[in-house]
């Protein structure tokens, strides 16, 4: 059975349609198909499940806090973010399914062990976004992003992992927010599913989705005006005003979790931005673990995604961990930007 509308609540007969089925019904319908890809998102999920389970109890055990270490970005590490890489590392790596892994959490490729077989894909992640908001109890996510190796065999290589935006065969974010919701495309149409968490089951919830062509809020840390160009206060200051699209100023919106700011933008449209500036002309944001996979979420859903000066699809990353601006959202919101800041 089709699912019959979009999200909203579910239709009786499409409360059996959980996550494990639309890929199980995805992977009947592509020729040639291993259930690789299946396997591999079923590890993710599990995952994903592992992680909202500690995130939603993080008060009560011992994992809130810093684990006493800065990463490969200079940034403290919190225990969640420590386990959260963990987690997604043991759950892939045993599968077969990948060939290689990389995750913002570490400075170089995470290799396969050897007595695991290496499989076709290549599976990146940052897995836990928004680590400040740990602590406090706000929206925080992971985000995976998942090629096709580009070596032959054997293990994976870092050149596997170096591939443009434009190569995902997937990517997807878990949000741990009021509800865990899970949304991944495969580059055509964007799905999201809800987490029931005492059935443990993802059920598809967001069928579909796509972008408005415009919104009206812009999500921005607008603490940092005096470092950035003119050409992006420009755009703010019009986005403020009675002459923005609309006649009336956009309204704001920032929680300082790129997986939060993005989901709403996604369902509702408007604009999500962290532009270079000058302390940091590419901005905060990883091209691997985070810019390119909501990029391919944001194109699949209608909307568009760019550094200011190229579509973030497009850009070749020289290093694991290349940052890049990003300017992501509804089709139109994102060209005004990009007409004000190039
Ligand atoms: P993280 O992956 O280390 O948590 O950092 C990325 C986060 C994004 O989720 C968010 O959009 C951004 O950092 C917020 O940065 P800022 O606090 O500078 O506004
Ligand atoms: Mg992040």
């Amino acid at each position: 059975m089709e699912p019959t509308h979009s999200w909203g609540p579910p239709h009786p007969e499409q409360l059996g349609w959980t996550l494990d089925r639309h890929i199980l019904e995805r992977q009947r319908s592509t020729p040639d198909a291993t259930g690789d890809f299946t396997g591999l998102f079923q590890s993710i999920a599990l995952a994903g499940r592992m992680i909202a389970s500690r995130v939603h109890k993080a008060g009560l055990s011992d994992v809130l806090g810093r684990a006493g270490e800065t990463n490969v970005q200079g940034e403290e590490v919190q225990k969640l973010d420590v386990l959260a890489n963990q987690v997604l590392v043991r759950c892939v790596e045993a599968g077969g399914h990948v060939c290689v892994m990389a995750s913002e959490e570490n400075e170089d490729i995470i290799p396969i062990p050897a007595h695991f077989p290496h499989g076709k894909y290549v599976l990146m992640f940052d897995p836990l976004d928004g680590s400040s908001n740990i602590d406090v109890c706000m929206s925080i996510g992971t985000i995976f992003s998942i090629h096709r190796r580009t070596s032959k065999s054997g293990p994976g290589t870092r050149e596997d992992c170096l591939q443009k935006g434009t190569s995902q065969v997937a990517a997807g974010y878990i949000l741990y927010g009021s509800s865990t919701v899970l949304v991944y495309t495969t580059g055509d149409g964007v799905h999201g599913f809800t987490l029931d968490p005492l059935v443990g089951e993802f059920f598809l919830s967001h069928e579909n989705i796509r972008i408005p062509k415009r919104g009206s809020t812009y999500s921005v840390n607008e603490g940092n005006t005096s470092k950035w160009s003119p050409g992006m206060r420009e755009w703010v200051q019009w986005l403020k005003s009675d002459e923005a699209p609309g006649g009336k100023p956009y309204g704001l919106r920032y929680i300082g979790t790129l997986v939060a700011d993005f989901h709403r933008t996604l369902l509702k449209g408007g604009v999500f931005a962290y532009p270079g500036d000058v302390k940091n002309p590419n901005g905060k944001l990883r091209l691997l673990y985070e810019c390119a996979p909501m990029a391919f979420i944001a194109e699949a859903a209608g909307g568009a995604a760019s550094t200011g000066t190229q579509r973030v699809l497009d850009v070749e990353p020289e290093t694991l961990h290349d940052r890049v601006p990003l300017f992501i959202g509804s089709a139109d919101d994102v060209a005004d930007a990009v007409r004000h800041v190039s």
